[in-house]
């Protein structure tokens, strides 16, 4: 089963992006974040949520159904995934997923420096 072997690899690697960002040390992995030892920067933060939707879609959908949702959370919920079906169709779509992380962002952002530290999250 080809598929089911390359969404195992998509998983390992999504994983390892978000104990990348959370721990910041592995800047090469994104240049972007040079310098962002102490917090998780925006896109840090999306590459994270991301990695949550990917993991959360397990039929690959680019759409989180209620039940999805409810597996991923039973799987270790984070504050970092959370989305809000706006459209009110019963699942929540990638694109109504990233716009709540815009909101969820700034949210935890207490300070409005525009980097998430381990006390804001
Ligand atoms: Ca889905
Ligand atoms: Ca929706």
């Amino acid at each position: 089963m080809p598929k089911m072997a390359w969404r195992c690899v998509g998983l390992a690697s999504g994983l390892l992006m978000l104990s990348g960002a959370a721990l910041a040390q592995d800047d090469s992995f994104m240049p972007g974040v040079i310098g962002a030892e102490s917090g998780m920067s925006a896109i840090d933060f999306d590459a994270a949520r991301m990695s949550f939707f990917n993991q959360a879609d397990t039929n690959g959908d680019l759409a989180l159904s209620s039940q999805e949702m409810a597996e991923a959370m039973a799987h270790g919920g984070s504050p970092l995934f959370e989305g809000a079906d706006t459209d009110g169709n019963g699942s929540i779509g990638l694109d109504e997923y990233m716009e709540s992380g815009n909101d969820l962002f700034s949210r935890l952002d207490a300070d409005g420096d525009g980097t998430l530290t381990s006390g804001e999250m």
